[in-house]
């Protein structure tokens, strides 16, 4: 992707962003109509869908020959990651919007040909944006994040773990994930997949490690980490593919290969 059609598309990504935030923001005490989707806990609101509507409309109009990969389904069927793709989630982290009314985001990466050129999580009610163009580093609001330090141990580590996975997840062997959450300094669950990627990036989490999600629950954080020196897979090792469901390792490179090579082994 040219320099010129990449920063267009990041003004104009940004603006939308911004806008749709700051309505949420202005609605956030307003009563909800909340439905449920896989099961009672897998929450989806309105505001989702509006939201993610409001993006669907927007690229369709500005840019017809764009796709929209989103959670609630406004947008194409993507089979394929040819051409670019707007890989949206309009809320990440529903459960907390609705019962928190804080602590989540909109998420929106812009990828070319597969490859993530532009990432933007919005942190809504703390209005902090989180941004990435590939190659020229990643920023919170205007401020440059810098590199990701040298070296960094496990021990002295901050590890964000969804625990409901950890322990029910049946693919992973519940004893090495006991030893890793031992190893480490402490363990964090924020909630928001989107903002913990924004944290791995920010250096205030070292890693975050999660087993089920979807393309737009990382589309954004991988593009925004892999600009401050960090390195996102499957818990496995294995790349992230962009058309389905993963696991995923995100963190400082140096505590990677030890976390899935001593830590995580998949049955
Ligand atoms: P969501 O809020 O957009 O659904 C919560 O740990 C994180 O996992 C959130 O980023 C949440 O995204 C994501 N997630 C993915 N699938 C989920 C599900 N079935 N139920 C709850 N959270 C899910
Ligand atoms: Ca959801
Ligand atoms: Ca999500
Ligand atoms: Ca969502």
């Amino acid at each position: 992707m040219n320099k010129q059609l990449k920063d267009q598309l990041y003004t104009q990504a940004k603006e939308w962003v911004l806008e749709a935030g700051d309505h949420i923001r202005k609605h956030i005490d307003q009563p909800l109509k909340i439905d449920t989707k896989s099961d009672a806990n897998d929450l989806v609101t309105e505001m989702d869908e509006q939201t993610e509507q409001y993006f669907a409309e927007r690229i369709n109009e500005h840019y017809p020959s764009h796709q929209l990969l989103g959670e609630e389904g406004f947008g194409d069927e993507v089979t394929a990651l040819d051409g670019t793709i707007w890989i949206v989630d309009p809320i990440d982290g529903t459960m907390n919007f609705v019962h928190q009314k804080r602590n989540f985001a909109i998420s929106v990466g812009i990828y070319h040909d597969g490859v993530g050129e532009i990432g933007l999580i919005y942190d809504v009610m703390a209005d902090v944006l989180y941004t990435a163009k590939r190659g020229e580093g990643a920023f919170k609001n205007d401020r440059r994040l810098p590199d990701l330090q040298p070296s960094k141990d496990l021990a002295t580590s901050i590890l964000a773990v969804n625990t409901f996975w950890a322990l029910k997840n049946k693919r992973v062997s519940e004893e090495g994930i006991h030893r890793l959450v031992q190893k480490v300094r402490g363990t964090r669950s924020f909630g928001s997949a989107a903002l913990e990627f924004a944290f791995v990036a920010e250096g205030i989490l070292d890693g975050y490690l999660t087993m089920s999600l979807m393309p737009w629950d990382v589309a954004a954080g991988i593009v925004i980490v892999n600009e401050v020196g960090g390195i996102t897979t499957k818990a496995d090792g294995e790349p992230v593919d962009m058309l389905k469901k993963n696991s995923i390792l995100t963190c400082h490179p140096s505590i990677h290969e030890e976390i899935i090579n001593e830590y995580v082994s998949l049955k």
